[in-house]
């Protein structure tokens, strides 16, 4: 099993689930290591929360908080993408290392977000997403999940072409969470196969978010182990994409999603080896 760990660095004050913790430049950068170390692949640096509800960030301050920690993850070696919604904190990053710009909004939020990166040799996330954080929930309206996702992100990725971003440097993402409910976000996560054989690379980031806690009752206020049981939530959803056959999957705790897939590769060859068509 070849997908790649994608750890989350957030220098926010108010992320999903890691808000506040990183905002120090020097924390944040302690933490990338510590990711690095762990074994995620790729460090994905961002400094504005997508968290539902949330405010857009002025663009400086986003690359205040997250230049530094680009340029010392990238001087280190690490691959890192930048989660931006914004073509001048994309291009500033890539200048200070970054490998991958990734968009939520697959590039609606700023209109120069598709040119910007074409001019760069850095690949792009188009994720999936239907309007800012703020109402986000106000947009999520399917006639049918897998279908208008597939749809919209393909037309993204002809924008991407039209700008001259070809689908070799192209990601694409369902966006979990964003502009979707409960249930919605399961149906798509159903659907990845399909995305996958859209053809370019699939990203998944399924960590921490609420279906997960809903799903579990998290939500509820006589839960126990709840950040436990999350992470592990999100290393099983990890190993299942992983199976669709996504490219990278998303997480804030790499350990337990680098074990679980570990485990599901083990289980993979012991597959294999007892096949029936195998002679014993
Ligand atoms: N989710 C969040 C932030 N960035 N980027 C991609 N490509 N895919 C995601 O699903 C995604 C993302 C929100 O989670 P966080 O606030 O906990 O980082």
């Amino acid at each position: 099993m070849s997908t790649l760990i994608m750890g989350v660095v957030n220098v926010t004050p108010d992320s999903f689930s890691d808000g506040g913790r990183f905002l120090d430049p020097a924390a944040a950068i302690a933490h990338g290591l510590r990711l690095r170390a762990a074994g995620a692949h790729l460090l994905d640096v961002g400094g504005e929360s997508t968290r539902p509800g949330s405010e857009r960030v002025d663009p400086a301050v986003e690359q205040e908080r997250v230049i530094p920690v680009v340029q010392a993850l990238a001087e280190v070696g690490a691959a890192v993408s930048v989660d931006t919604m914004n073509a001048s904190t994309a291009l500033a990053a890539v200048a200070a290392g970054a490998r991958i710009v990734n968009d939520v909004s697959g590039g609606l939020a700023d209109p120069d977000m598709l040119p910007a990166v074409a001019g760069t040799g850095a690949d792009l996330v188009l994720g999936h997403w239907r309007g800012p954080s703020a109402d986000m929930y106000a947009h999520a309206q399917y006639d049918d999940p897998v279908r208008d996702v597939l749809s919209e992100l393909a037309s993204r990725i002809e924008a991407a072409a039209v700008a001259g971003i070809p689908p070799a440097r192209l990601i694409t993402d369902p966006g979990i969470g964003f502009g979707k409910k409960g249930d919605q976000n399961w149906t798509v996560l159903r659907g990845l196969p399909r995305l996958v054989a859209l053809g370019p690379r699939v990203l998944v980031g399924t960590s921490r978010k609420r279906f997960l806690a809903e799903t579990l009752g998290l939500d509820q206020p006589d839960a126990q182990d709840v950040e436990t049981r999350r992470d592990l939530a999100t290393a099983v959803t990890s190993v299942l994409a992983a199976q669709a056959g996504v490219w990278a999957v998303r997480v804030h705790d790499v350990t337990a999603t680098r074990d679980a897939l570990r485990i599901a590769a083990k289980w993979e060859d012991e597959e294999r080896w007892t096949s029936p068509t195998r002679s014993h």
